[in-house]
């Protein structure tokens, strides 16, 4: 199933009908006018000039250089996604009607569109254990409760959870109160996301986190995409794609899904070819592989560099340990182990293989169908090994680069909320502190859910984000959180969590600015690794009582430790938390004059323009990745079928529409999948045939912790023995398995039974 768009010679085998073969184009442009001449359409305009970073996704834009404008000064740099974001952050009030005339039952009915078009939260509220509804309380009695519920004489009782749309300076408080509390429970929306590659990526080189930037990527002649719908969840890398195709470069897709907008993508920023042409070519080749085989795949590629003689030897002798065990692995492990687990062929690999060999400077690119898998943490090494055995890395234009989430989740890590704190970091908070930090083990995101579930928590203070909406088995989710004594939300905007994740005694709600509204300066860091100065703002809630994460935290943090060992009340200073940061968090020296100079600046370390890498010798470390067992339970697993059904099982991909943020779905359905709304399956017209499912049938999706009935069959240009649905409806059905390296679950490999 390899498709060449430069190579008319080379047919695609399943490619999706012509009118579905482009992502971008005019829809992207409609929504704009539209976004933009509605009732809100003035406000939009002013806040996506205001000096502050997107608050969408961790490609980044905006901040000192303007809203439109990214690191490199080039102007045009917004995409829909982001006007969406503030749309929905523009909204009235929700009506105090709302909490005072609906009960929590009602409340638990809203599907995650209608939560967000409640309105923004303005006033802080509370539901107490017994009763029914939501009821409006006082900051000061608000603050004391979260106070006392932090007051716990074992610490370990005491959690956080945290989603990276907060600054840098609001995630350093959190860590902070809590290692100063001791506890180490930073849960973060990473252990569910990119945890596998800052794990995987650390082991290799010694750092986690991309070693290319935007210039280096501009530099390169060849990307290798895997696992990323990017069209939808990082728009604007999807013009650095189309740039290198135009000067020639390579652009090579693994993806078991035909993802449209990967094929031709039409990007507003080039409207002659891009609009009225049907959109520019992106991949040049087009792999779909088995989910949850790129380590096959990887091997494979491997294998065949090494056939070919084409291993950078240079690179590999002199700037990497490790490599004699994963040479003696690629040559011990046969062709027909390696197509066998990925479903791709020899010639299929050979072909990629000797793509990457042209290419003068490769950047092996990544997301979500990488890292959520259960061995994560050695697709994330297996690309490394792949990218160094082929020596593109540590040079301009080569490297490894993760593709970040959430605007501000890898600034979360940078600010030490991790449960694998580093050792210079720990060594820096214990000299602020004056004291050693517990050594106990925190729980992460899925470790967290697990402790409540049996009892071990009593607070949890969730910073942003929507913790049952976004782990897998909604019910053990509802169950666990049900379980904890007091949980604290702070948001911006209702969402499922805050109706479903009710503590046992009490649930507090408490409204905080966004990013383009916190009065003070702050920072935010992007997947690349650029820090960006966010200006003051305002809020258009005039009547509301909206406080800023950063006051909030370090009132808490006062209240709590007074002035032992240090100000805890100056901490209300953003700048004075910037200078912590200088001393406490590495790279992170700049920030210390960024109030002066305004100079958003590259964190140091972290990009390798040589290969010389953050390992102790400065050699990367490559090691064995072996090939995953990926079978599937038979149907009887599921509780078997019917007399009189067909169905068959499958291995389930969830994953994001385009309309959606995570947890906050803004339209229903996905038109470049042909999924008209969200309760659908995308199969494979073979497998349809092979099971006597019919298209647009309705059927039951049966999983191993739940069922989704009525869901509409799709078809469409996906892997046989593959389906894909949307999160976070599908969690309610899976139990998956995790990476026991990284804790991230397997949300892309997750076994079902359709049935009808
Ligand atoms: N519009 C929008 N933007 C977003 C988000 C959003 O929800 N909406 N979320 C943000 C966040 S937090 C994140 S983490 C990112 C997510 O960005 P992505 O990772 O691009 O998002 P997913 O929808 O999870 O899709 C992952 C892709 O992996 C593919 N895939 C599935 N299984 C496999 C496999 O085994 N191997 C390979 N090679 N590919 C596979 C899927 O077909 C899909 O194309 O987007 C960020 N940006
Ligand atoms: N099945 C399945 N499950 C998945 C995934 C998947 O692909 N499949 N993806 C996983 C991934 S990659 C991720 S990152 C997680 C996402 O998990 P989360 O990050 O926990 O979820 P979000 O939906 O992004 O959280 C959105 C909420 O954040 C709040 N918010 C927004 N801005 C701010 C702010 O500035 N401050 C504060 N305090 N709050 C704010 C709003 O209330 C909003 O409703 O889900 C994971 N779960
Ligand atoms: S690509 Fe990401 S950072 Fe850039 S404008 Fe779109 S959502 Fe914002
Ligand atoms: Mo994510």
């Amino acid at each position: 199933m390899t498709l060449s768009t430069d190579d008319p010679t080379d047919n695609p085998t399943d490619a999706p009908p012509e009118d579905q073969r482009s992502g971008g184009g005019w829809p992207l442009i409609d929504g704009w006018a539209r976004a933009t001449v509605s009732p809100e359409g003035p406000r939009l305009w002013q806040t996506l000039i205001h000096r502050s970073a997107c608050l969408s996704c961790a490609w980044g834009t905006g901040g000192q250089n303007g809203g439109f404008r990214d690191e490199l000064g080039e102007p045009l740099q917004r995409c829909l996604k982001s006007v969406e974001a503030i749309a929905a952050e523009l909204q009235p009030a929700v009506d105090p009607g709302v909490f005072a005339g609906r009960s929590l039952a009602e409340l638990q009915q809203l599907d995650p569109a209608a939560c967000d078009r409640l309105g923004r939260l303005d006033r802080p509220l509370i539901r107490r254990q017994g009763s029914d509804h939501y009821v409006p309380l006082g900051w000061d009695e608000a603050m004391a409760l979260l106070a006392d519920a932090c007051r716990r004489p074992a610490p370990e009782r005491v959690a956080s959870y945290s989603s990276g749309r907060s600054s840098n300076e609001a995630a350093w408080l959190l860590q902070l109160l809590l290692r100063a509390l001791g506890s180490n429970n930073l849960a973060d929306c990473s252990d569910l996301c990119h945890a596998p590659s800052t794990v995987g990526l650390n082991r290799v080189f010694g750092s986690g986190t991309s070693m290319v930037n935007l210039e280096g990527l501009r530099q390169a002649d060849g990307v290798v995409l895997l696992g990323s719908n990017a069209p939808a969840n990082h728009p604007r890398l999807m013009n650095e794609l189309i740039r290198l195709r135009e000067r020639g470069g390579t652009v090579i897709v693994i993806n078991p899904v035909l993802e449209a907008g990967l094929l031709r993508f039409g990007s507003p920023a080039f409207p002659i070819r891009g609009l009225l042409g049907g959109g520019s070519p992106v991949a040049t080749l087009f792999l779909q592989p088995i989910p949850g085989s790129d380590v096959a795949v990887l091997l494979g590629i491997q294998k065949a560099l090494r056939e070919a003689d084409a291993i950078a030897w240079d690179v590999v002798r002199d700037h990497s340990d490790g490599w004699e065990a994963l040479i003696a692995q690629i040559d011990a492990t046969p062709w027909a182990a390696i197509t066998a687990c990925c479903g791709l062929s020899r010639e299929e690999l050979e072909h990629t293989a000797g793509r990457l060999a042209a290419c003068r400077a490769v950047v092996f690119a990544w997301a979500m169908g990488i890292t959520h898998h259960a061995n994560g943490t050695a697709n994330v090494q297996a690309i490394a090994n792949t990218a160094v055995l082929s020596g593109h890395v540590g040079r301009p234009g080569a490297g490894t680069m993760p593709i970040r989430g959430h605007s501000n989740v890898q600034g979360f890590g940078s600010m030490g909320v991790t449960v694998r704190l580093r050792e210079p970091m720990r060594l820096a908070l214990e000299q602020l502190l004056g004291r050693p930090l517990s050594r106990v083990q925190g729980y992460d995101t899925r470790a967290l859910i697990d402790a409540a579930d049996s009892g071990a928590i009593d607070s949890l203070l969730c910073l942003g984000g929507n913790l049952y909406g976004a782990n897998p088995d909604s019910g053990q989710a509802r169950r666990a959180l049900g379980q904890i004594d007091t949980v604290v939300y702070l948001a911006t905007k209702p969402n499922t969590g805050h109706f479903h994740g009710l503590g046992a005694r009490q649930t507090l709600l408490l409204p905080v600015f966004n990013r383009f509204e916190t009065p003070h300066r702050t920072t935010v860091e992007s997947g690349n690794n650029w820090v960006r100065l966010n200006e003051p703002g305002q809020t258009h809630l005039r009547s509301g009582q909206l406080r800023s994460e950063v006051t909030l935290l370090a009132d808490l943090a006062h209240r709590l430790f007074g002035d032992d060992p240090i100000e805890w009340q100056r901490l209300q200073e953003p700048e004075y938390v910037r200078q912590l940061i200088a001393r406490t968090v590495p790279g992170y020296g700049p920030i210390a004059d960024i109030d002066a100079t305004r100079r958003e600046f590259e964190v140091e370390g972290r990009v390798f323009a040589a290969p010389r890498f953050a390992t102790a010798s400065g050699r990367a470390r490559l090691a064995v990745t072996p090939l995953p067992q990926l079978t599937l339970p038979a149907a009887d697993h599921f509780g078997g079928l019917a007399p009189g059904e067909r169905g068959l099982v499958l291995s389930l991909i969830t994953a994001r529409s385009y309309g959606q943020h995570n947890t906050v779905v803004y339209k229903p359905g996905d038109s470049y999948r042909g999924m008209a709304h969200r309760q659908t399956i995308l199969m494979n017209p073979g497998d349809l045939a092979a099971s006597g499912l019919r298209a647009h049938q309705r059927v039951t999706v049966q999983g191993e912790a739940g069922r989704l009935d009525g869901i509409e069959i799709i078809p469409g240009s996906i892997r046989t023995g593959a389906a894909l649905m949307f999160y976070p409806e599908a969690n309610v059905l899976m139990r998956p398995l995790k990476d026991p390296e990284s804790g991230t679950p397997a949300f892309k490999r997750v076994p079902v039974l359709v049935r009808g």
